[in-house]
């Protein structure tokens, strides 16, 4: 199934429109990439999103998810060739982080 992504609006060192361009990429999905100065948005994103945070997606039918983890698993939703949506990869995924917090703690 080829899922119609319209594109991307990006900002490279953004961490939630990291997790959006990975989950994109973990999907295998291509999508146009629109980096944003977020000093200075676009109008064009503004108007599809008002509050103004990236990551935005915009699907071809007109679409628009803008939250970071509402993309990813949108995309690996289209396609997850490794499984990662897999509740057992999620709870390997959660002990690992249990695991990584009770470490800390001591
Ligand atoms: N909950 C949002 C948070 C997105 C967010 O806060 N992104 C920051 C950049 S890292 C942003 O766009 N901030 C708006 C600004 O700086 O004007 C998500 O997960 O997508």
């Amino acid at each position: 199934m080829t899922a119609s992504l319209d594109c991307l609006y990006s900002f490279r060192r953004c961490p939630y429109a990291m997790r959006a361009r990975m989950g994109a990429l973990f999907a295998g999905l291509q999508v146009e990439l629109r980096e944003v100065t977020l000093k200075n948005k676009p109008a064009q994103m503004l108007a599809i999103s008002p509050k103004g945070t990236v990551p935005v997606l915009r699907l071809a039918d007109g679409a628009v998810i803008d939250e970071s983890r509402d993309i990813m698993v949108w995309a690996l939703e289209q396609q997850d060739p490794q499984g990662l949506l897999d509740a057992t990869v999620l709870d390997q995924a959660n002990a690992c982080l249990l695991y990584t917090s009770d470490a800390a703690d001591e």
